[in-house]
């Protein structure tokens, strides 16, 4: 499987239409601020969930939870759309625990990094990418060594699987003013997980 890029998988309309669901999620989800364990020093980027599981980050550590941190309350449900596309790339019978749903402003970031807070690493990361275009950088799974430079454009979906789901990978820059999606520009980037051994 490896990495499968389907371009443009979501047309202009479904777009609006996720848009429209996520903006219900962070109604019930507020965005909150991810630190880092340890410093406590702050992401850039702003981040909520949805699904059974919620992947969370502060002074104590990376984990995932079934509760928000500043609510208290459970991850609203995963919308439809993503549940669907789901089952039709990720090659895995069971749904998605987690929905993890990441906000770009025009001056975030995310550093190189593995996704390896989860039980198993046998389902692949299905993401979404909307709004302005990410310049995404994806390398191999030890820290040196070559990377090479992806633009995720809006209604970009990515599989990550195989060998490549314990790929370093990050977000270089976002393309400020590529993408009339978002009225306030930046970019949305949903990651559909596995957490649990299937
Ligand atoms: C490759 N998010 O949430 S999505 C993350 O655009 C994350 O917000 C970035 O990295 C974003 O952890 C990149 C693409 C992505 C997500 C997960 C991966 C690529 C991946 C896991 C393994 C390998
Ligand atoms: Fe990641």
């Amino acid at each position: 499987m490896a990495i499968d890029l389907l371009p443009e998988r979501f047309d202009a309309a479904a777009q609006r239409a996720l848009l429209r669901d996520i903006e219900d999620v962070v109604r019930e989800a507020p965005w909150y601020v991810p630190r880092m364990p340890r410093t406590g020093k702050a992401f850039s980027v702003r981040m909520t969930n949805c699904g059974p599981l919620g992947w969370v980050s502060d002074i104590d550590g990376y984990r995932y939870q079934p509760l928000h941190p500043a609510t208290g309350r459970p991850w609203p449900a995963i919308p439809q759309p993503l549940l669907d596309l789901w089952e039709a790339v990720s090659g895995v019978e069971a749904p998605p625990e987690a929905c993890l749903v990441n906000l770009y402003d025009s001056r975030a970031r995310m550093g190189l990094h593995q996704d390896r807070d989860e039980a198993t690493f046998d389902a692949p990361v299905v993401s979404v990418s909307l709004g302005d275009t990410a310049v995404f950088r994806i390398g191999g799974t030890t820290r040196k060594g070559p990377t090479r430079s992806v633009r995720l454009a809006s209604g970009d979906v990515v599989v990550f699987g195989g060998e490549d789901r314990l790929a370093y990978h990050g977000i270089d820059r976002i393309i400020a003013g590529s993408s009339t999606l978002m009225p306030d520009g930046g970019r949305i980037n949903l990651t559909l997980r596995r957490v649990t051994p299937i």
